[in-house]
């Protein structure tokens, strides 16, 4: 754990927090709060926070360090910015620069789809996860923000699909999730048309929580996070599990029921159980009712 450069910016306005930045990474911060919340960033501005392969790499790697990491329970995700040009994105999807035959060419040349690995684990990963959106959210970068859990948009967020215009499509999560967000009409303009929105039209249509303006971002973020962090982890681990587990089918269900055997374990009826094979002798479920 290193102490964070107080110089570095994620957003402007000030921020409660005190924040110990953690990994060796390259196109993404990951910095840890001793309040339970963790702030993931894309750090690539001069892009307007594309991803490229080693960005997904990094944010899975840090998105995974959060899961283990028992204290934290609340994640905002967000694009460092403002760039040397004053531009501001959460992410511009992916880096078109390197897209080559089949995919993002990573530094070996070898094409990668890897932002789906990342998809699913924002979705799997059992805490809040808030995408706090200043500039840009487009492409791939719109999908990321759709799956987190919450949304924060500063005033100057523009949100959208250019998929049919610059040669790729999101046939997941990409359409099935944002369909179930804003409806099915808005969901086939977002992308058949690839016009923008700005924040208030996303406010409108669902697809962010609240617009807040762009020097308060942070700090809405934090009060978010502090109010979930009152409430009762399983209870919050267990409502995102059944949020999705429709959608996400049976690996949605594994996830739910995932949740239930971690419960179950804590009981004296589970205890019972592993006690009774440890000490080589039959179970004793006589006390518990069949409710
Ligand atoms: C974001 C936009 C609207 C910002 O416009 P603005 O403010 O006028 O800035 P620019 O001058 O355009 O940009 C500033 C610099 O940033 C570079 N840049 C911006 N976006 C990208 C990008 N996506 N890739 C690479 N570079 C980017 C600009 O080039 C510029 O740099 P310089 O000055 O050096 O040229 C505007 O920039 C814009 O429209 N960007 C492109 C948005 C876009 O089309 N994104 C890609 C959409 N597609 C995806 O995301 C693929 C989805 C995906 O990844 C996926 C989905 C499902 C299944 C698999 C996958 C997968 O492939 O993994």
């Amino acid at each position: 754990v290193e102490p964070t450069e107080p110089k570095r910016l994620v957003l402007p306005g000030n921020c409660p927090l005190v924040w110990q930045s953690q990994g060796n990474y390259q196109d993404v911060w990951l910095d840890i709060s001793d309040e339970g919340i963790a702030r993931i960033a894309i750090n690539r501005p001069e892009k307007r926070n594309a991803f490229r392969p080693r960005t997904v790499v990094e944010l899975y790697d840090a998105f995974s360090r959060v899961r283990e990491n028992p204290a934290i329970g609340v994640v905002l995700f967000t694009g460092v910015g403002p760039a040397a040009d004053g531009g501001y994105a959460f992410c511009a999807g992916g880096d078109q620069s390197v897209r080559g035959d089949g995919g993002y060419l990573d530094e070996e040349g070898v094409p990668r789809l890897n932002v789906l690995d990342l998809q699913r684990l924002i979705r799997s990963i059992p805490k809040v996860v808030i995408a706090l959106v200043a500039g840009y959210a487009i492409g791939g970068g719109q999908v990321l923000h759709l799956l987190c859990d919450l949304s924060l948009a500063a005033e100057n967020a523009q949100f959208g699909q250019t998929g049919p215009r610059v040669g790729s499509f999101d046939a997941g999560f990409g359409c099935s999730h944002l369909a179930r967000v804003v409806g099915q009409r808005k969901a086939r303009e977002i992308w058949f048309l690839c016009r923008r929105y700005n924040a208030h039209q996303a406010l409108a249509m669902g697809l962010v929580n609240e617009v807040v303006p762009l020097f308060q971002l942070q700090n809405e973020g934090v009060l978010w996070a502090r109010e979930i962090l009152q409430h009762s982890p399983t209870a919050i681990r267990c409502l995102k599990a059944a949020f999705n587990a429709e959608t996400d089918g049976m690996a949605g269900l594994q996830e739910l029921a995932g949740q239930a055997t971690h419960l179950f374990y804590k009981t004296e009826e589970g205890k019972e159980g592993q006690q009774a094979f440890i000490e080589k002798r039959n179970p004793d479920f006589s006390q518990v009712p069949w409710l």
